[in-house]
């Protein structure tokens, strides 16, 4: 039998009947499609979207954007369901390149159909294309190729019928899944074609808890009783598997401290007795010191990016050795660790079986416990600084911390929070802590937090953003209320990039370019720009407020959770009353000649620093 459609048509009734099933829980995998209509796909996906109703269709304001809608759809469903992104061809298309890069790199499964140029040809150069005179084969949406984990482009109808179940493969395989891209030429999107009906039958993709070999398996338990101070790196992964309940089991019964990455983030509660809470260059001082000592990390679901390793100088016991427990081989066999290459529940359950009566010594438990009370108290001191006005951003993080639910979510991606809400947030649900810090692309914020109340509408979202990230992109603010998805925003102003401007400064070149100044005499160093973020989220479709003090903020965020559409407090913080580091270290390269004494005697403490830098061979 068959069912005679168009291309994009039959791109949609096959992507409204995938679902993904885990733990014999099933569920949709797409929960509708984002995008803008160009002449790339308006009579194609367009159309198609048009009569599926049932496939809704969400307007947004930028490709960009929707991307990041889409992936923090995503992440907040453990990656279970995410979004479809349709745009037209060419500036449409390629605008959703940072998109697919954040969340691949994140790890995050996201299908992205651009439009393309004509198949066809004969009427080319069409509007949008980029010409080349080496060959007739390419096209703009050759860019996603490297930030896609699978890639396509559909130039006969009947090609979806090998491409659509590839797709489905790498989105929902926790070990490959990040962008999909299927560029769909434009002549090709509304052309008709006789397809087979088994096609468009209910398809259940099961995600499956894969067990690690049974060798493997022996080894890392015998790692870890012949271990003296092991400590646990917690990542994305071990959230994204929801082994956060057998992590804080395993960790309570073998006594072992759990640091987090930003991914990571949430897996054990803040109170949890072996929380240290973040690790590396933006974690606290008991994650960095127990890491530096620990002669065995287990990490569990994390891919050990710089952040995570200080740069390769966070482990300096020279015996260290390392169990990494990952869906993805690739992790697993990072540092040359033991690899046990499993889902991280299963792996942590299995353990914390194989590990009865295995625990840390005495002395090693009382260090947690004085590292963990020392970091309290830490946090209470940032929390009640009561600097200022302008108030710090840390104080700003402790009204918001205090005032929310432990299931409300806090979201943002760049600037200098990532850092703070590392080693400050005080989580208290897997799913509160929703950082983009595999790309840090700034601008994911807004977008970002849409995604999550799609995904979770009966949490608040607590979109943190700084004045620059902004400031590149606040316009699915609109989106949000088309939508009737509440956002509650509070926009950090600190008028320009502390962020990057601390870096600047730290790194001998004083900050320069980094402020928000009006130019004098040839520089950025004039007064500051004047911009009405109030004025500007307000004339938005938000409601808008500003707070001036550490009580006027307080006030305006509880007010926040009642009112009924996306609301916006604007809060101006001291851009130099910054949170600390903590024990760890980040590898900036800096010049190696300059003109700027500056300069050298930062590039001298840099090349100390560097020298800490382990292979782990
Ligand atoms: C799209 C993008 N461009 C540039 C950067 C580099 N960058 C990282 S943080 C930052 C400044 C962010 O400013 P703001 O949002 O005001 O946060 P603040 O640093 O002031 O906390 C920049 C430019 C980035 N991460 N993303
Ligand atoms: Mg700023």
């Amino acid at each position: 039998m068959n069912r005679r459609m168009t291309t994009a048509q039959a791109i949609i009734e096959f992507l409204k009947r995938q679902y993904v099933e885990r733990d014999g829980k099933e569920q949709q995998f797409f929960a509708g499609c984002f995008g803008i209509f160009g002449h790339g796909n308006v009579t194609g996906i367009g159309q198609a979207l048009q009569q599926n109703p049932d496939f809704r269709y969400y307007l947004c304001r930028n490709e960009q954007a929707m991307v990041h809608t889409a992936a923090a759809f995503a992440k907040m469903s453990n990656r279970l369901r995410t979004l479809v992104c349709t745009t037209s061809i060419g500036p449409g298309a390629t605008n959703m390149i940072t998109g697919a890069a954040a969340a691949t790199i994140n790890r995050v499964p996201v299908l992205l159909l651009p439009g393309d140029i004509f198949a066809r040809r004969n009427v080319a150069p069409v509007l949008q294309q980029l010409e080349s005179s080496s060959s007739q084969d390419i096209s703009v949406n050759d860019c996603f190729k490297p930030v896609s984990r699978y890639w396509d482009r559909i130039q006969r109808p009947e090609q979806i019928l090998t491409a659509l179940p590839e797709a489905m493969r790498v989105l929902t395989s926790p070990a490959e899944t990040g962008a999909v891209t299927l560029a769909l030429p434009q002549d090709v999107q509304p052309l008709a074609f006789d397809y087979p009906t088994e096609a468009f039958e209910k398809r259940v993709w099961r995600v499956p808890r894969p067990r690690g070999d049974a060798q493997a398996f022996r080894s890392a338990v015998e790692r870890i009783r012949s271990s003296g101070c092991p400590v646990i790196i917690a990542g994305g992964g071990a959230i994204y598997s929801e082994a956060t309940e057998a992590l804080s089991r395993f960790a309570a019964q073998t006594g072992i401290a759990v640091a987090e990455t930003q991914a990571g983030k949430g897996s054990l509660c803040y109170n949890h007795g072996q929380a240290l809470g973040a690790m590396g260059v933006t974690g606290t001082p008991g994650a960095n010191i127990l890491a530096r000592d620990a002669d065995l990390v287990i990490g569990v679901g994390t891919r050990y990016t710089d952040f995570t390793t200080a740069s390769k100088t966070a482990f300096q016991n020279p015996r260290v050795r390392f169990i990494n427990i990952n869906v993805a081989e690739f992790d697993a066999y990072k540092h040359s660790g033991l690899p046990l290459v499993a889902d991280a529940k299963v792996a942590l359950e299995e353990l914390t079986q194989a590990l009865q009566g295995f625990h840390v010594n005495h002395e090693y438990s009382a260090r947690i416990n004085q590292m963990r009370a020392e970091w309290d108290q830490e946090v209470e001191r940032i929390y009640s600084l009561r600097h200022g006005p302008p108030i710090s951003q840390g104080e700003v993080i402790g009204v918001i911390n205090t005032l929310s639910q432990p299931r409300d979510v806090v979201v943002n991606a760049a600037g200098s929070a990532p850092g703070d809400l590392h080693k400050l947030w005080r989580t208290r649900d897997p799913k509160g802590y929703h950082l983009e810090y595999g790309y840090s692309t700034m601008g994911y914020e807004i977008a970002g937090g849409l995604g999550i109340k799609m995904a979770d509408p009966d949490r608040e979202v607590y979109v943190l953003v700084g004045d620059g990230s902004y400031l590149m992109m606040a316009q699915e603010i609109v989106t949000s209320i088309q939508e009737g998805y509440k956002l509650n925003v509070i926009v950090v102003d600190n008028h320009g990039f502390s962020s990057i401007g601390g870096l600047s400064r730290s790194c001998g070149s004083g900050g320069f370019g980094t402020e928000y100044r009006y130019r004098r005499n040839g520089e950025l160093a004039g007064e500051t720009l004047p911009i009405d973020f109030v004025a500007n989220a307000s004339s938005l479709g938000a409601v808008a407020v500003r707070a001036k003090t550490r009580e006027e903020l307080a006030e305006a965020v509880v007010a926040m959770r009642s009112h009924p559409r996306t609301s916006v407090v604007v809060i101006e913080v001291d851009i130099d009353q910054r949170v600390p580091g903590y024990e760890s270290w980040w590898d900036v390269p800096i010049a190696e000649v300059s003109q700027m004494e500056s300069v050298r005697a930062a590039h001298a403490a840099y090349l100390a620093c560097k020298q800490k830098e382990r292979y782990f061979l």
